[in-house]
């Protein structure tokens, strides 16, 4: 190991090579490192070891079917009041209408989340749930963040247990990671006061799990945080993922780091901040994460967020999923996303090869469905 430069790294990568955890340190020793290379070995190290040359995606499908919520996340540029005109709202047979539009032969994945809208009615969601299954039988359900989910049990007068047990009743597959945002309380009362707190995010979480649901985790980073703070967000979710994988067999499938989008939104203004993470930022970040977070299979690299050129760069620094094709994409890009609204099939395939991986079409349980050709030629 003779290319590491930084002296508080000799020991943590002997660790990580060895498959040993890290402690809460040696974590941040990461975070904090100018050796740059080193993390970016570990961390490929790290991914190889679990998938080899495999880089999965999905054919997928983005839809919110409201932006109306009375929540005030400060970092939301999403959310609109009912009476702006910006505002949407769609009825189960809309978002149906709404999927129909969006559709494309052989997408698997419909991944939905939207505002806490203050006057649907619990019926509402299971019905679109059973709606949308009844018209596309192929499609497997991501839907509704564990915000969303305390958000129903409030209006259902339901334990969130069988809020949860009732959706996937009516179809509902597995939960998408939103709304988890940074747990630490010092930062959660200035980003999210009014949303779920982060035990019962966590219990939420638990608690799909309990059901045989799989679910994935975010954290919205470049904002106020401190790199602790990232850190115990981690830290919290690995706990939680040794507790599902001892209990219930299995947990969280994915990671997905959120890099903060700095435009419309009050956060950034008060802040006095515009511009975007850098892209060593985000490199170390999804790295750090595929390390410690050691018992999670994946760790997602979302072009959405960072741009399509840095996920593929994503691909040397841990990072073993790329998300979705999406076809329309509002919450980041009404912050002032640059990325485009959705990426083709071939745009991945191409993205992964080039990075001299093997792209994987995945569906939304993460079976395989399809492997593309290694290519050892970076030009077409
Ligand atoms: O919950 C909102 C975040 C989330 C901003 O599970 C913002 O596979 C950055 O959860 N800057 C929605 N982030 C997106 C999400 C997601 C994305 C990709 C894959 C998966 C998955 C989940 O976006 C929200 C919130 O945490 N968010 N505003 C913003 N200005």
């Amino acid at each position: 190991m003779k290319w590491i430069s930084d002296p508080a790294l000799v020991g943590i990568a002997q660790k990580v090579e060895a498959g040993e955890r890290l402690s809460f340190e040696e974590g941040l020793a990461l975070f904090q490192t100018r050796d740059l290379n080193t993390l970016m070995r570990l961390a490929d190290g790290r991914k190889r070891a679990l998938h080899g040359d495999k880089v999965y995606f999905v054919h997928s499908m983005r839809l919110e079917f409201t932006n109306i919520c009375y929540v005030g996340c400060t970092f939301c540029a999403f959310a609109a009041r009912k009476t702006e005109e910006r505002a949407w709202d769609y009825d189960p047979e809309q978002v149906v209408a709404q999927v129909g539009r969006r559709y494309l032969p052989g997408i698997t994945e419909l991944h939905m989340s939207s505002g806490h809208h203050p006057n649907h009615k619990w019926a509402y969601y299971p019905e679109m749930v059973q709606r949308l299954r009844e018209a596309y039988p192929d499609l497997q359900v991501k839907a509704f963040t564990a915000a969303e989910i305390e958000h129903l049990s409030k209006i259902s007068k339901k334990p969130t247990l069988e809020v949860l047990r009732d959706l996937q009743a009516a179809g509902l597959s597995a939960m998408p990671g939103g709304g988890a945002e940074i747990f630490a309380d010092r930062v959660r009362k200035q980003v999210a006061k009014n949303k779920v707190k982060a035990e019962k995010w966590l219990q939420i979480h638990s608690e799909a799990h309990s059901l045989g649901m799989r679910t994935n985790a975010t954290m919205l980073y470049g904002h106020i945080e401190t790199l602790e703070e990232r850190l115990d967000h981690m830290h919290r979710l690995r706990e939680l993922q040794d507790d599902s994988l001892a209990r219930y067999g299995g947990g969280f499938h994915a990671f997905i780091p959120l890099a903060f989008q700095p435009l419309g939104n009050t956060l950034a203004q008060n802040l006095g901040k515009t511009d975007f993470t850098t892209g060593l930022d985000d490199l170390r970040n999804l790295a750090v994460a595929r390390i410690y977070l050691d018992n999670f299979p994946h760790i997602k690299g979302y072009w959405v967020m960072i741009g399509s050129e840095l996920t593929q760069v994503s691909l040397d620094w841990g990072v073993s999923d790329i998300d979705g094709t999406i076809q329309e994409e509002h919450i980041a890009h009404a912050a002032g996303a640059t990325s485009p609204m959705a990426l083709s099939q071939a745009g991945m395939i191409r993205m992964i090869q080039h990075a001299g991986r093997v792209p994987v079409l995945r569906d939304a349980y993460y079976n395989e469905l399809d492997t593309f050709p290694h290519v050892t030629e970076a030009a077409d």
